[in-house]
C-alpha cells in the first residue's frame, strides 16, 4: 500500500476467515497520528500500535501520515508471516 505524507486515510480491515489475524506494523504506527479505530460498537481514539482481527471481524482505522518511509507489515501469529502474511506500507513525501 502506498500513501502520501500529510494526508488522512481510512483503512478498512476485513477478516472473513475462521482464524484471527493481526495487522502489525509498529514502525508505521509510530509515524502516524491515529484519529480513531471503529470496530463493532466501539470507537477508540488516540494512539494504536497493533490490531487483532478476530474471525469475521471488520474494523476501520483513520489516521494521518506524519513521516515518509517504507515500513513492514506482518501477521505475527506463528506460521502466518512464513505463509506470506506480510506487506509493505510506503509513505511517499
Ligand atoms: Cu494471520
Amino acid at each position: 500500500m502506498t500513501f502520501e505524507v500529510g494526508k488522512r486515510y481510512k483503512l478498512m480491515l476485513d477478516n472473513p476467515s475462521s482464524l484471527k489475524h493481526y495487522f502489525t506494523a509498529k514502525d508505521f504506527a509510530s509515524v502516524i497520528w491515529s484519529q480513531k479505530v471503529d470496530a463493532g460498537n466501539v470507537e477508540i481514539k488516540g494512539a494504536i500500535s497493533e490490531l487483532e482481527l478476530r474471525p469475521g471481524t471488520t474494523a476501520s482505522w483513520v489516521f494521518i501520515l506524519m513521516k515518509p518511509g517504507t515500513y513492514k507489515l506482518r501477521c505475527p501469529i506463528p506460521g502466518h508471516t512464513e505463509a506470506g502474511m506480510v506487506g509493505e506500507l510506503t509513505i511517499a513525501s
